[in-house]
C-alpha cells in the first residue's frame, strides 16, 4: 500500500496547480515567545484578534483534537506589475477574486485524496480561518525563510505567496527543516547584509531588524484601522490606498519570481476612480468590491481610503466629493472630511 510521503502529497499538490511547501509536526511553537512579546510591547495596534486563541498560537496541535501535523501550500499571486504609477495603487493580492475559494477548494482535494490512501486520516483545510502562526510553520519546512520584512520567502517562489494548511490527525513523514540562517545569504535564502525592504518602507514600520511595527504599517491603516488614520500617514496613500506591496518589490528574492498561473486576469478594482469610490452606495461596493479581499475593510473603510489618497494627489473631483459625502451617515467618513483641513494646515 502506498504511504503518505512528501513525494506522494506533492502529487496530489501538483494535479490542482498548488505549491506544497512541507508538511510539518503541530505542537509547542518555539516562536510563540516571540509573538507573545510582540503584542505585549503593543506592535499590533488595533487588531485585537490577536490577542485571542492564545492557547493554539503557543501550540499549534491544539486548534482541533487529534491535529498532529499540518500540510503546508502556498499559491502565488504576483501579478507582475511593478509600475511606479503616479495614481494610487491597491497591493496585488487585493486585485484577485475569490482566492479563499479556490485555495479551500484546491486543499479539499488534496485532502480527499490523502483520504483515499489513508482511511484513517481526517483534517480540516485551514485558508485565513485559524489562529495559527502560519509564517512560522512555513519557515520550518524543506524550503525558505522570514526575511527581514517579516515575510515567509521561498528562494524559487518568492514572498508573494498566500498560505495555507491542511492540519491532519496522521503524524506523516515530516520535513527536515530548512534551517535557513535568515542572517545569512545563501542559494536557498537569507537576507544577509540587505535591507533594501527596510530602507524602502516609507514609514520606518520595518526599522527594528526581522521585526514589524503594524502601528507604522500601510497595510495596517488601510486594511485593519477601523476609525480615523492620523493625518502623519497620509501622503502614504497616494502611492497605496490599500494594502501595501513596497517591501516586497524591492526584496531581491522577488526579481525574478514568475507571474501567478492563477491570476492571469485580475478584477477592475485598481482601475476605479477613486471619486465613485469615495461617494459609493452599497450597489457599487457590492458590484465593483465583493468577492475580493478588499471586504475585509468594509464600504465606509474603503471610502475613507480613497478620499485621503483624492486629498494627497490633489484629484480633480475632491471638492465634488467632499460635498457629496461631507453628511454621510458614516461618522468615520465625517471625521476624515473634517481632518481634511488638518492636512492642508500641516502639509
Ligand atoms: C496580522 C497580519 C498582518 C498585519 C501584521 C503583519 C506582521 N508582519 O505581523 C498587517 C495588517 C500589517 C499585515 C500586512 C500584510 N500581510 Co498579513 N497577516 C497577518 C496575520 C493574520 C497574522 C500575523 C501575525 O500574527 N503577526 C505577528 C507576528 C509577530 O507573528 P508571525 O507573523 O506569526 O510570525 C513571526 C515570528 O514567527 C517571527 N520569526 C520567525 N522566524 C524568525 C526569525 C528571526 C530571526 C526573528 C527575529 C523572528 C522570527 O517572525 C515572524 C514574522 O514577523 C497573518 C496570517 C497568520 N495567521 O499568520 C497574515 C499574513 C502574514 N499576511 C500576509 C500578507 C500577504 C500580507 C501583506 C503582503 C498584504 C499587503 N500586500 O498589504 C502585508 C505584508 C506586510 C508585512 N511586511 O508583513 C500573508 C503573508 C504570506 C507570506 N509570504 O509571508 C499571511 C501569512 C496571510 C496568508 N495566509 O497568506 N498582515
Ligand atoms: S507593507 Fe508597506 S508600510 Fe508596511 S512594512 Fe511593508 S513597505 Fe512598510
Ligand atoms: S529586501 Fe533584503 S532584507 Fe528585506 S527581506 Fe528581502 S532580502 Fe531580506
Amino acid at each position: 500500500m502506498t504511504a503518505l510521503s512528501r513525494s506522494v502529497i506533492n502529487g496530489f499538490a501538483e494535479q490542482v496547480s498548488l505549491k506544497l511547501l512541507g508538511v510539518v509536526g503541530l505542537g509547542k511553537e518555539p516562536d510563540y515567545d516571540y509573538f507573545q512579546e510582540w503584542i505585549k510591547q503593543g506592535n499590533h495596534g488595533g487588531m485585537s484578534f490577536l490577542e485571542n486563541y492564545r492557547e493554539v498560537r503557543q501550540d499549534s496541535s491544539s486548534i482541533y483534537p487529534d491535529a498532529r501535523s499540518a500540510v503546508i501550500f502556498a499559491l502565488p499571486y504576483y501579478l507582475g506589475d511593478r509600475s511606479r504609477s503616479s495614481k494610487p495603487m491597491i497591493a496585488q493580492y487585493a486585485r484577485i477574486r475569490d482566492y479563499h475559494k479556490m485555495l479551500k477548494k484546491k486543499g479539499e482535494y488534496i485532502l480527499s485524496s490523502m483520504k483515499k490512501i489513508n482511511p484513517d486520516l481526517t483534517g480540516k483545510v485551514v485558508v485565513d480561518s485559524a489562529p495559527l502562526m502560519e509564517r512560522s510553520l512555513a519557515s520550518r519546512t524543506v524550503r525558505g525563510f522570514i526575511g527581514k520584512n517579516t515575510l515567509y520567502i521561498h528562494p524559487e517562489l518568492g514572498s508573494f505567496l498566500l498560505l495555507g494548511e491542511i492540519v491532519t490527525n496522521q503524524p506523516i513523514a515530516l520535513d527536515l527543516p530548512a534551517n535557513v540562517d535568515s542572517k545569512t545569504r545563501t542559494p536557498d535564502g537569507g537576507c544577509g547584509t540587505c535591507k533594501r525592504c527596510q530602507i524602502n518602507c516609507p514609514t520606518g514600520a520595518l526599522d527594528n531588524e526581522w521585526k514589524m511595527d503594524a502601528r507604522k504599517c500601510i497595510s495596517y491603516w488601510t486594511i485593519e484601522h477601523r476609525g480615523t488614520i492620523p493625518v502623519k500617514y497620509w501622503q502614504y496613500l497616494g502611492r497605496y490606498w490599500y494594502g501595501c506591496d513596497i517591501c516586497q518589490l524591492v526584496c531581491p528574492w522577488n526579481r525574478k519570481i514568475p507571474n501567478s498561473e492563477f491570476f492571469q486576469k485580475e478584477t477592475e478594482v485598481n482601475k476605479l476612480d477613486l471619486f465613485d469610490v469615495a461617494i459609493m452606495d452599497q450597489n457599487f461596493y457590492e458590484s465593483s468590491f465583493g468577492g475580493t479581499p478588499m471586504t475585509r475593510a468594509k464600504i465606509h473603510g474603503l471610502r475613507r481610503n480613497a478620499l485621503i489618497a483624492m486629498t494627497v494627489t490633489e484629484h480633480p473631483r475632491l471638492m465634488e466629493a467632499i460635498n457629496a459625502v461631507q453628511n454621510s451617515d458614516y461618522q468615520v467618513i465625517r471625521d476624515t472630511v473634517k481632518q481634511i483641513d488638518q492636512w492642508r494646515l500641516e502639509y
